[in-house]
């Protein structure tokens, strides 16, 4: 069978696509997956942001799928609907295939749009079993994981158990059924490993937990370095690990960093997600070998500097630094001390806008974030399908927008028992800018042509909607925010 896979082209704040351009994970996987006598075709419509539609429509001419699979966040929902019309206006008959966090956690938001079948949970499996039903004209009753219609009814059937990475069940991510390029981050040809997946946290704002429980499974270490090898082989000078949380096994995450150095791919970059505690706990061998193994930028799930936030956030305990099982407090300073010490750059993961906040307890942690962190990632609490933050947000009343294409994190969406939505993204937008302004020259020693050849343009992306009047402090600048608001709608149009 011919099958296209999308991911969708939707962006947020820090990403810029003139800086960032990432491959989807999930599709390579997929497509590594499927008996190996289909047609499959992996587009990441990010590569084609300013003209999704042509590209969609060029697609499913030259290659006539009989299957269109999407990939799909919540802030995409919108336009994987203008998607799912348009191809189905190209080709009536083509069955249209869901999977990603929202349709899965959500799947009822779709019922309305012309899909067919919704994945829930991982899809390697349950994708590979859809598409032998449909080529021997089975039904789909016994493929777990798995929602469709039947006679105008959604039927969901059981879900399936999540799997065991250790037992070879997944294969290896098949990047040759990519059919864009394009993939950069900060200059460099970028591409996604995973080493791991799950997690035995339970954050209120991460989906996880509702998508696939408290579990944690690891590939081998071998195939890692295979995965690797091959996106080396197929130009990625960047490796975005994109594991849940890969410091749950420091020991086995050490283990990793060895064999990235042993096998001589410490030439690459990395780029990891990582909890504070984690990092301190094992800071005087984990971050110089980290640092041999090439890390270069490391989020930090930093999340908030409060004490009530973090409760609230239910992100204490990752960010609490131990020793001999004892509570030595914070993690956040130390962590960043030793990522610093050894030449990595943080990635500073903040949320601020949580329903006790006020003007003080967000500058608090903007501040922190000046002084701290190289690169801010400072989002406001999204409410999310199934985290149980959504929950507490709707029992207070606190959701503002339902719009969920505004749902991509930085825009804020509820507000807090003090402060409008309004106040709290113009808090974060006002300090936001001018960290990133600070990491140019950093990330100029790096990559100085990228960064000469497109300054201009990524300085415009971080101040739209900004006059000089208003940068000088002559004008209010909340006209700039205002101005800001109004580029980030239109930018969301994609189709
Ligand atoms: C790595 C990661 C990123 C990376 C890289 C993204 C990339 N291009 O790969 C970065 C840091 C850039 C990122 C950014 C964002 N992310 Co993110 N990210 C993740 C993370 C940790 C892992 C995703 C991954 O690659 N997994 C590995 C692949 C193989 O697994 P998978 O994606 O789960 O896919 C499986 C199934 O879902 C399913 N599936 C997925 N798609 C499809 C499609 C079809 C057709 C089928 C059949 C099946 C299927 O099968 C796959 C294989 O089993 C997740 C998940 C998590 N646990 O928290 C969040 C997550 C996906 N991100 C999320 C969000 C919100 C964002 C941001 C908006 C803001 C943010 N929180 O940072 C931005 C938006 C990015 C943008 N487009 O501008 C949310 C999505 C929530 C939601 N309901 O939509 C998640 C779930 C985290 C959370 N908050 O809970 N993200
Ligand atoms: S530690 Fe990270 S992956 Fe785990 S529940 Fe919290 S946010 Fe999600």
């Amino acid at each position: 069978m011919n099958v296209l896979l999308l991911s969708m082209p939707d962006y947020f704040e820090h990403m810029p696509p003139v800086a960032v351009r990432m491959p989807n994970g999930a599709l390579t996987s997929l497509a590594g997956n499927v008996d190996s006598h289909h047609q499959v075709a992996v587009a990441d419509l990010i590569l084609a942001h300013g003209r999704v539609g042509e590209t969609v429509i060029r697609l499913t001419r030259e290659l006539n799928p009989q299957v269109v699979g999407l990939s799909v966040m919540t802030f995409q929902r919108r336009t994987a609907a203008r998607i799912i019309k348009l191809v189905r206006s190209l080709q009536p008959d083509v069955k249209i295939v869901l999977g990603g966090y929202d349709p899965g956690l959500e799947p009822q938001a779709y019922r309305g749009m012309g899909v067919d079948y919704i994945v829930r949970g991982e899809g390697e499996v349950t994708f590979r079993e859809l598409l032998r039903a449909l080529e021997r004209k089975q039904g789909a009753e016994e493929i777990c994981g798995l929602s469709y219609q039947n006679g105008g009814r959604w039927i969901d059937n059981p879900a399936r158990a999540v799997h065991h990475l250790e037992e070879g069940e997944i294969r290896r991510p098949n990047r040759a059924a990519r059919v864009l390029a394009g993939y950069t981050l900060l200059g460099r040809p970028v591409d996604v490993v995973e080493t791991s997946r799950g997690c035995t946290y339970d954050c209120s704002f991460c989906s996880i937990i509702q998508a696939r429980g408290r579990n944690f499974h690891t590939y081998s270490i071998e195939r890692v370095l295979e995965d690797i090898r091959d996106a080396q082989a197929k130009g990625a000078r960047t490796i975005f690990l994109v594991d849940d949380n890969i410091t749950l096994n420091v020991h086995r995450f050490e283990q990793l960093c060895q064999a990235i150095i042993a096998a001589g791919l410490n030439r690459l970059d990395y780029f990891v997600q990582a909890m504070t505690s984690a990092i301190v706990s094992h800071g005087q061998t984990l971050a110089p070998l980290m640092r041999r193994a090439g890390f270069r930028y490391v989020f930090l799930g930093i999340e908030n500097i409060l004490e009530g936030d973090l409760e609230f956030l239910r992100a204490s305990a990752k960010n609490t630094a131990r020793e001999n099982g004892h509570s030595q407090g914070n993690a956040t300073i130390r962590a960043i001390e030793y990522l610093h010490r050894n030449k990595m750059y943080v990635v500073g993961g903040l949320i601020v806008g949580n329903p006790d906040d006020t003007s003080q307890s967000i500058r608090a942690n903007l501040e922190f974030a000046e002084r701290y962190v190289d690169w801010p990632y400072i989002q406001h609490p999204t409410p999310y399908p199934g985290t149980p933050m959504t929950e507490e947000f709707r029992q207070r009343g606190f959701i503002t927008n339902e719009r969920v294409e505004e749902y991509d994190g930085t825009t804020a969406v509820v507000r807090s028992e003090y402060l409008t939505a309004e106040e709290i993204e113009y808090l974060r937008w006002k300090a936001e800018r001018w960290i990133k302004l600070r990491h140019m020259p950093a990330a100029f020693r790096h990559d100085p042509w990228f960064i000469l050849r497109y300054a201009p343009e990524m300085f415009a992306h971080t101040f739209r909607g900004s006059t000089l009047r208003g940068l000088l402090g002559l004008e209010d600048d909340r006209k700039d925010f205002a101005r800001y608001k109004q580029i980030r709608r239109e930018e969301r149009t994609y189709l």
